[in-house]
C-alpha cells in the first residue's frame, strides 16, 4: 500500500500541467528513455493496486455476505426455537388447566365422600346405640357367652315369650287359627306376673277352654288349669252363663283377670310363641 501511496503521488505529480516555459525547462534535454520507463512502471503499479483493492473488497464483501447468511440462519433458528417453546408452553398451560380442573373435581368428590362417611358414621353410632340398648334389655349372660332373644316386629317380649295383641276381632276358634298361621298359639298364662303384664283392659281370647268337658278347663297345649287358683278369675267366674248361647260359656278371655264367654263371640286375641335365641 505504501507503494500504491507513492504511485498516487507520482501520478498526481505527472498530471500537473506546468507552464510551457517551465515545462520546457523541466523538459530540458534529458535522457528520454528514463521518462518512458518511469511511466510504464507507474502504470503497472496502478493496475496491481487496483487488483489488490478489488480482491480485498471482494473478500470483505464475501465475508460480509457469509456473516449475514449465518446471522439470518441463526435468526430463523432462534425464531423456530421460540415458536417450539411457545407451543410447548401452551401445551403445558393446557395440561395445567386440566390438572386444576381434575383437582377441583377430585376435591368435590372427596367432600362428598367425607359427607357420606360422616352420615354413615352417625347412622352406625345410632345402630350401635340401638344394639347396645337391645342387648341390655334382651340379652342374658350365661357362663359360656351372651345369649340374646329376638321377637318379630310388633310382638312384645316378656319373660322368655313373645306376645302379639290382635287388632281385629274373631270368635275363639278363628282366633286360634290365626295364631297357628303365625306358628304360634293362643296365650297360655302360667303365673300372675304374666297375667298382669297382659291384662291391660279389653277382652282378649286366651288359650283356655272347657269345650271338651264342661268345667274342666285345659290350655291349648293340653295341660289342665286348676280352678282352685281363683286369683286368676274375676269375681263369680267362671259361671258358664250366656243367655243367648245354649252351649253356655266354654272359652276364656283375659280382661284384667279370666272370664268364660261364649266361644262364638268375637273378640280380639293374644298369640304367644317362644322368641328366637342366639349367642353373640
Ligand atoms: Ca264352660
Ligand atoms: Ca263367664
Amino acid at each position: 500500500m505504501a507503494q500504491c501511496d507513492r504511485m498516487e503521488d507520482s501520478v498526481v505529480y505527472a498530471d500537473l500541467h506546468l507552464p510551457e516555459s517551465v515545462a520546457k525547462t523541466e523538459n530540458r534535454p534529458s535522457p528520454s528513455g528514463r521518462k518512458d520507463a518511469a511511466s510504464k512502471d507507474n502504470g503497472h503499479v496502478t493496475i496491481s493496486c487496483l487488483r489488490t483493492t478489488v480482491t480485498t473488497l471482494f473478500i470483505l464483501s464475501f465475508l460480509l455476505l457469509i456473516s449475514n447468511i449465518v446471522l439470518i440462519i441463526l435468526h430463523f433458528s432462534q425464531v423456530k426455537n421460540e415458536s417450539v417453546l411457545q407451543v410447548k408452553l401452551n401445551e403445558e398451560k393446557g395440561k395445567n388447566l386440566n390438572l386444576t380442573s381434575n383437582q377441583m373435581l377430585l376435591q368435590s368428590q372427596l367432600d362428598d365422600v367425607k359427607q357420606n362417611f360422616s352420615m354413615v358414621n352417625r347412622k352406625y353410632e345410632q345402630l350401635a346405640g340401638n344394639v347396645s340398648r337391645v342387648r341390655d334389655e334382651m340379652c342374658i349372660t350365661p357362663d359360656n357367652g351372651t345369649m340374646c332373644v329376638f321377637c318379630p316386629p310388633a310382638w312384645k317380649f316378656f319373660k322368655n315369650s313373645c306376645y302379639l295383641f290382635s287388632n281385629e276381632m274373631q270368635n275363639w276358634n278363628n282366633s286360634r287359627h290365626r295364631c297357628l298361621e303365625m306358628k304360634s298359639d293362643l296365650v297360655i298364662i302360667t303365673d300372675m306376673d304374666e297375667m298382669f303384664f297382659l291384662g291391660k283392659g279389653g277382652d282378649y281370647w286366651i288359650g283356655l277352654t272347657d269345650q271338651v268337658v264342661e268345667n274342666s278347663f285345659r290350655w291349648v297345649d293340653g295341660t289342665s288349669h286348676d280352678l282352685n287358683k281363683t286369683q286368676f278369675w274375676s269375681g263369680g267366674e267362671p259361671n258358664n252363663k250366656d243367655d243367648k248361647d245354649p252351649e253356655g260359656e266354654d272359652c276364656v278371655v283375659l280382661t284384667f283377670k279370666f272370664n268364660d264367654l261364649s266361644c262364638s263371640k268375637e273378640n280380639k286375641w293374644i298369640c304367644e310363641k317362644k322368641p328366637i335365641h342366639f349367642f353373640t
